[in-house]
């Protein structure tokens, strides 16, 4: 782990010069920078638990060495991350894969990393060993009461293991649905879906929200009870104001416009957060920025105007987190990758014009309002992110500072090169 001395100490002086050129040269255009650099230093986005061990696919995993074998290995490893770049401070656990057993240490544990606990997540979309009823045809959609109130009791217990830890906010994702025709009546699905979530909602903590996630397809792959926004919106919708729709980019039909969902959700005051990934034909769940840097851009782009539009704080009032894994990448270095792909299109969509872009609009001037958006993204704006990263206790470049410190094998060594970590 590398201490505040240790990461002073590691900055290359001839890197430093190199960036205080490159952020001068930048930063000389931003007419209100200190706004910018403030903002940049509050944003967090929360690591989930289950992306710091390789991920699989259904066809094998390919566990990587020195992963994190237990949850307090979790918390140190997104404290690992936020120590080099300050801007993953929290982390959201998935309950039963990372039940706590003292709430107590685990609680100083993070603290002592400065990380907060983001949204817990519930599962019940896969049996557990010691599990009565079976969630093979649906969980708060099954056909079975029994079975939904399990489901439910499962979602108020995942509450309450929050609750202990300082989480403000339940997550669900369902994987309810069905794999061909005829399996299920729809309408009955949504009812039974609606009257679990809303047993769920009534054991909900005054100051919680619970984030409803939408998914198109996978694993059924006829139909979702929950699978697009307008689905999720109307659950949020009834449930009532402690409910919201959350938007995981991967979870969208090839080519979806994810930016004006986002747009319209966060007119309708209904936009709960997000799980950061990116996609090139599913749920691929790949490194955020890696395949459509524009299309991230352009959803921060209507974040940052409609948010401004409600007067909503950019850092609090949105759940902001990263829902990726994979096989062929560290799941550190990767999360350092995904971190810094946010926060380049974050201050990229902070810089955009809005006066411009807002009289472009009102004119109809179709290629104003281009060159205003595309002015912003073509800004390399990496110097300020690492400004704002060295200002907060930071290392200038945390993919180097990883590769250099050789913070993998000191893991492996630690933990041993055969570490499988609980997730999918
Ligand atoms: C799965 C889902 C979804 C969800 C996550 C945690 O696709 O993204 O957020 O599990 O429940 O990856
Ligand atoms: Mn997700
Ligand atoms: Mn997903």
């Amino acid at each position: 782990m590398p201490s505040k001395k240790h990461i002073g100490n590691s900055q290359d002086s001839k890197q430093l010069s190199q960036h205080q050129q490159n952020f001068d040269h930048v930063s000389a255009g931003i007419k209100d920078l200190d706004n910018v650099m403030h903002k940049l230093a509050a944003f967090q986005i929360a690591i989930p638990s289950w992306a710091l061990g390789t991920g699989g696919t259904r066809f094998g995993r390919f566990s990587g060495a020195g992963e994190p074998r237990s949850l307090e290995e979790k918390i140190e490893d997104v404290g690992l991350l936020h120590s080099l770049n300050q801007s993953s401070g929290a982390i959201s656990l998935h309950i039963p894969w990372d039940i706590p057993k003292d709430y107590k240490a685990i609680k100083k544990l993070a603290s002592q990393f400065g990380l907060q606990f983001d949204a817990v997540n519930s599962n019940t979309f896969q049996d557990q060993k010691d599990q009565k009823l079976s969630y093979k045809f649906g969980s708060l959609q099954h056909v079975d009461k029994a079975v939904r109130k399990q489901a439910v009791n499962h979602n108020i217990e995942v509450i309450k293991q929050g609750k202990a830890l300082g989480s403000k906010a339940l997550s669900v994702w369902l994987s309810d649905g069905s794999c061909f025709p005829g399996q299920l009546n729809f309408r009955k699905a949504f009812q039974n879906t609606l009257e679990s979530l809303q047993e769920i909602y009534a054991a909900l903590p005054a100051d919680w929200k619970v984030y409803i996630e939408y998914k198109a397809f996978e694993p059924n792959f006829y139909s979702t009870t929950v699978a697009d926004w307008g689905q999720s919106l109307l659950y949020a919708n009834k449930l009532g104001p402690k409910a919201y729709t959350l938007v995981d980019l991967g979870h969208h039909l090839a080519n979806a416009n994810i930016e004006q969902i986002v747009s319209l959700l966060l007119m309708e005051g209904k936009l709960g957060g997000f799980h950061f990934n990116d996609s090139k034909y599913g749920d691929d769940d790949l490194t955020t920025g890696s395949i459509k840097p524009y299309q991230l851009f352009l959803i921060f782009n209507e974040l940052v105007e409609g948010m401004d539009a409600r007067g909503m704080n950019h850092s609090t009032d949105l759940a902001w987190m990263i829902d990726a894994s994979h096989n062929v990448k560290d799941p550190l270095e990767d999360l350092l990758q995904s971190v810094e792909a946010i926060m380049i299109s974050y201050t990229q969509a902070l810089l955009v014009d809005r006066k411009k872009l807002s009289d472009a609009q009102k004119n109809n001037d179709v290629v104003t309002a281009q060159e205003v958006l595309q002015n912003a993204f073509r800004t390399d704006v990496r110097a300020i992110v690492a400004e704002s990263r060295l200002r907060s206790g930071g290392v200038l470049n945390p993919l180097q500072y990883f590769r250099e410190h050789k913070i993998r094998q000191q893991l492996i060594s630690k933990r041993g090169s055969k570490t499988v970590a609980t997730g999918l």
